[in-house]
């Protein structure tokens, strides 16, 4: 039995049960085997939720990089790791060995040396979807810098507030980006954010769309000589199992944004370990996760746990609707691609548009198809399931956070039996609870709860930088010595969790407490709907009743309006039952959305209470302008 690639689900429970009796014991042998260090640890974990404090593979010393690149040259040096597919299809892909990407990583590592950067420094990355945002989050990890990658869709005062929170010496960007048919001013960007970042040194630019730039005089420099100039290698920096690797920042429910802080073993060894089994990848497979590397599904899911494991994995600069809607599905006929992971929301704008988009294309490669960020609905499951898979590829349905560092509940393809709308079981190491608002855990199967974690897992955030404090109340204080996740979830008859979203999703009508997801799958089902959103707003008797924003398919412009929201209350009783019918439904052309597309309910939930007087800060999401539209029509 292989404790580190699981392929049955006896193996799955077997493993699962050694990983919670002697997690010590079960780490350390996973560590041990798979992965290089210059010397090993004193102790394998120590903890205190209370405090909190959470420290892996203390006393041990090495460098992600040499795990993701060094270590694979002797046996893989010609072997593919990334494979670039630009936005144009018309412009070539490139396929970068791992003796290339060694080398560009080696490169850069020196520029940074060259340029005043040492072990601790934070340096702000802020580029698209090419192959220097690899190569500078690779060379950051080999020299010590705690890189912090803020997604390029983000305005420039997004960019200032998170350059300055961690202190940032550099930014490394590029003259601009390409995105479907747009282009997008990068550097401009980032030169209006600088005007309040007295503490950033220098920028390093580097050439993607040939736009005109300002390079201001000292501050800014090109990438390309400095690079052609630099030794092609370089000796990776020693760093401590609890050195912080990166900072990640993650929109907290109010506030300023919270800098997630990871560290360099544990994450290393979880996002590795996740990686092989949760995509059963195998030597010679070709990878792809749609995500930009802005978001940490990015971070753990296409650089560090693919690269760890000697994978192959695409990095697309693009969209999926450009230039047309088949786009994901020409990708993965051209590469080849055996397991593809992507989000809930694209899958939903895709399953909108004509079937011979996806028709059209050659998809017998694929062997796994994933799904992250939202709960995946229903009818989104079955379109990926049949349309997409053609029934044979099993879907993981994958749980985790920003602050989990890696996936924490989700099938194992080929072993778990799926359910769709269920993340299904608990992964290898990973304890959860569901806890009742009395602070009690909710034993016992067909029961819901709010979801914690029991027991620290490798990859956990240890902090936020700067304000330990506000890790502590965010996480650790609601339920005693438990990490809370700020999900509710529910628990069937054979043990498998449903993820019912956000406990602030979850609404008190008439004293039932009601999950947004079911009734947003059940909406959803209608042949005439092709997405909605859910949220409560005040009502005098039954203290909250629900309010519906629901996006039609084209088909639905033509119906009677009238009829078809009773429709979607019959839907809804059907499924669910009359308490959770809706009180007001509102056709609208869009949702907002975070850029990482999560839609936000913060917004929705103020229009529908009629309180649009102080919406908060809309300038980061990615359709400001639907906002405007569905407060206009708001009921
Ligand atoms: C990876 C990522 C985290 C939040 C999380 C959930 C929601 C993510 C799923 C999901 C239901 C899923 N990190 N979420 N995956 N809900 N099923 N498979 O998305 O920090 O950006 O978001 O996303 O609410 O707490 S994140």
């Amino acid at each position: 039995m292989s404790n580190y690639h699981i392929k049955h689900l006896e193996e799955y429970f077997q493993v699962y049960r050694k990983s919670v009796q002697n997690p010590e014991a079960f780490w350390e042998e996973i560590a041990e085997e798979h992965f290089v260090w210059r010397s090993k640890w004193d102790r394998v974990l120590s903890w205190d939720f209370t405090k909190p404090e959470i420290k892996w593979f203390e006393g041990a010393e090495l460098n992600i990089t040499e795990n993701c690149l060094d270590r694979h040259l002797p046996t893989k040096r010609n072997n593919t790791a990334i494979i670039f597919e630009p936005n144009d299809p018309k412009e070539e892909a490139q396929h970068i060995t791992y003796g290339q990407l060694h080398e560009s990583v080696c490169r850069m590592a020196n520029v940074l040396k060259e340029n005043g950067i040492k072990k601790g420094d934070r340096i702000c990355v802020y580029l698209p979807m090419i192959p220097e945002l690899a190569y500078t989050v690779l060379a950051c990890a080999r020299v010590g810098a705690i890189h912090s990658v803020v997604f390029a869709g983000f305005s420039s005062n997004a960019l200032a507030t998170r350059i300055n929170d961690c202190d940032c010496k550099m930014v490394i960007t590029s003259d601009g980006s390409y995105r479907g048919n747009k282009i997008i001013d990068l550097k401009g960007i980032v030169d209006v954010a600088l005007e309040d970042c007295p503490g950033v040194e220098k920028v390093l630019v580097t050439k993607r769309t040939g736009g005109k730039v300002k390079m201001k005089k000292n501050r800014d420099f090109w990438l390309k000589p400095l690079l052609d100039e630099a030794y092609a290698d370089n000796d990776a920096e020693r760093m401590k199992s609890e050195d912080p690797l990166f900072i990640l920042y993650t929109s907290g429910s109010t506030g300023k944004p919270k800098g997630m802080v990871h560290t360099c073993a544990g994450y290393m060894v979880y996002t590795a370990y996740t990686f092989k089994n949760i995509f059963q990848y195998r030597d010679g497979d070709v990878y792809w996760c749609t995500a930009d590397i802005g978001w940490i599904t990015g971070h753990s899911y296409i650089i560090y746990g693919p690269l760890a494991n000697g994978a192959t994995t695409v990095m697309f600069e693009g969209v999926p609707s450009y230039p047309d809607y088949g786009r994901f599905w020409e990708v993965v006929e051209k590469h080849k691609v055996n397991q593809f992971y992507t989000a809930p929301t694209a899958i939903r704008a895709l399953a909108k548009e004509n079937l011979e988009f996806v028709e059209k294309y050659d998809l017998s490669s694929l062997k796994v198809l994933g799904s992250v960020g939202e709960p995946i609905n229903e009818e989104a499951w079955h379109w990926y399931n049949n349309n997409v898979g053609h029934g044979k590829s099993p879907i993981v349905d994958t749980w985790w956070q920003t602050e989990t560092g890696g996936i924490m509940i989700s099938p194992i393809p080929y072993v778990t039996p799926t359910t769709p709308t269920y993340a299904t079981l608990p992964f290898i190491g990973i304890q959860p609870a569901l806890m009742d608002e009395e602070g009690h855990e909710i034993m016992g199967i067909q029961v819901d709860g709010r979801l914690c974690i029991k027991f620290p897992w490798p990859s956990m955030a240890r902090t936020i930088w700067g304000d330990h404090e506000r890790y502590r109340d965010t996480y650790f204080t609601a339920y005693k010595n438990k990490y809370f996740t700020g999900d509710g979830a529910m628990r069937d008859e054979v043990g498998y969790y449903r993820i019912t979203g956000r406990v602030d999703d979850v609404i008190i009508v008439s004293g039932h407490n009601l999950g947004t997801a079911p009734i947003e799958d059940a909406i959803n089902e209608h042949p005439a709907v092709a997405e909605s959103a859910i949220v409560g707003f005040p009502h005098d008797i039954k203290g909250n009743a629900l309010y519906g924003f629901v996006i039609l398919k084209e088909i639905g412009e033509a119906r009677d309006r009238e009829n078809l929201k009773k429709e979607i209350n019959q839907q809804i009783t059907e499924h669910i039952g009359p308490i959770a019918k809706l009180d007001k439904i509102q056709f609208v052309p869009g949702l907002p959305k975070t850029r990482s597309g999560k839609i936000m309910r913060r917004i929705l939930r103020k229009i529908a209470s009629g309180d649009t007087e102080n919406l908060g800060d809309i300038s980061t999401l990615l359709n400001p302008e639907v906002v405007k539209e569905v407060m206009d029509n708001a009921l």
